[in-house]
């Protein structure tokens, strides 16, 4: 999905899959989220549905919550439509598609996380071996490779023609500029999990700004910033422009919005407001969050409309709008739902 800079309004709010829909009513009681049956599994994006699904499948049949988030990005990871996660994804200037993830998992607070690597389709699975198989949490580029390779991960070249002519098309046109990175295409997938025994667990899995320079990442893989769970309290994901994220740590900061006891909405609403106070960018800092709480309540917010999340427990699924910063300094905070 591409969306301009100002800030992914074009996407219709009217988007609404499976059974949840839009319910304006909500909007005029942002403190009161009701708690859903678990498992309860959010993600970003409308696209973020396909992989809770598949999560829930993967629990349902046995699976641990790990398994259930691995295999659910797996899922995204996997999709060549998908232009910024996994294979697919849009290469940074020089035409090297350089992948970020990283996961968390409440019980012993582990955390692993990959950045730049190259030619491996699925960096959440190798995120998830370096937190099970090394010491360490974080790998990086070439090391990074090797370390998938040693664990039977295969090479394969992962920029597809699509996402090449796309290059070549801004290589074109870009020819005088230094390379930054495109902000039009942001789709990270961020999945959050609350299991039947009430312990979180989360990824965060994505190619990073389009056309970035070389050896550039952003928040995706960074714990604190682009994921965090702490599993006392909740749990928080996000997507939009990294730089941004990154130099807010705006996840931890939700998180602990949340032990203070705001619902994750509202942390989330508070995060971007504590950001954008302080920040010369204020409301263009394109930053958008999805949080759920350790009581099963759960929201989303960003700094502009458009940003849609997608909620599936095992008797519904679907996406719902997040709260928008802008609707929030006009008046009452959005946001939606379960009936459940
Ligand atoms: C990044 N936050 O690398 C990622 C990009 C993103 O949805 O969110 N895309 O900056």
């Amino acid at each position: 999905m591409e969306l301009s800079r100002r800030g992914f309004v074009a996407q219709g709010a009217a988007i609404v899959s499976g059974a949840i829909c839009n319910k304006p009513e909500a909007f005029s009681k942002p403190n009161i989220r009701k708690t859903v049956s678990r498992p309860l599994i959010i993600s970003t994006w409308p696209f973020g549905e396909v992989a809770n699904k598949k999560a829930m499948e993967v629990i349902n049949s046995g699976g641990s919550s790990l398994d259930a988030v691995e295999k659910g990005i797996n899922v995204t990871e996997n999709d060549k439509e998908n232009t910024s996660v996994g294979i697919g994804g849009l290469p940074n200037s020089e035409g090297v598609v350089q992948l970020d993830a990283c996961i968390m998992h409440g019980p012993g607070h582990k955390a692993g996380s990959v950045m730049g690597i190259e030619r491996i389709r699925n960096p959440i699975s190798v995120a998830r071996k370096i937190m099970e198989h090394t010491r360490h949490v974080q790998l990086v580029g070439k090391g990074a490779q090797e370390f998938a390779l040693s664990q039977g991960f295969t090479k394969e070249n992962i920029l597809t023609e699509k996402s090449k002519r796309k290059w070549l098309k801004w290589k074109k046109n870009n020819q005088k500029k230094r390379p930054e990175g495109s902000i039009d295409n942001h789709d990270t997938i961020a999945l959050l999990m609350l299991d039947e025994g009430g312990n979180l667990t989360g990824g965060c899995s994505t190619s990073g700004l389009a056309f970035k320079l070389p050896g550039r990442v952003g928040d995706s893989p960074i714990i604190g910033s682009g994921l965090y769970v702490d599993n006392e309290v909740g749990a928080a994901g996000a997507t939009g422009v990294g730089e941004n994220v990154l130099r807010h740590c705006c996840s931890f900061m939700i998180v602990e919005f949340m032990r203070q006891g705001l619902s994750p909405q509202d942390a989330c609403i508070k995060a971007i407001k504590r950001a954008a106070k302080i920040d010369p960018l204020g409301m263009d800092l394109n930053i958008f969050f999805i949080a759920v709480d350790k009581k099963g309540r759960y929201g989303a917010a960003g700094t502009g409309k458009g940003f849609q999340y997608s909620v599936t427990t095992p008797k519904q699924s679907g996406i719902l709008d997040s709260a928008a910063l802008s609707d929030i300094d006009a008046g009452p905070v959005g946001g939606n739902e379960f009936n459940n």
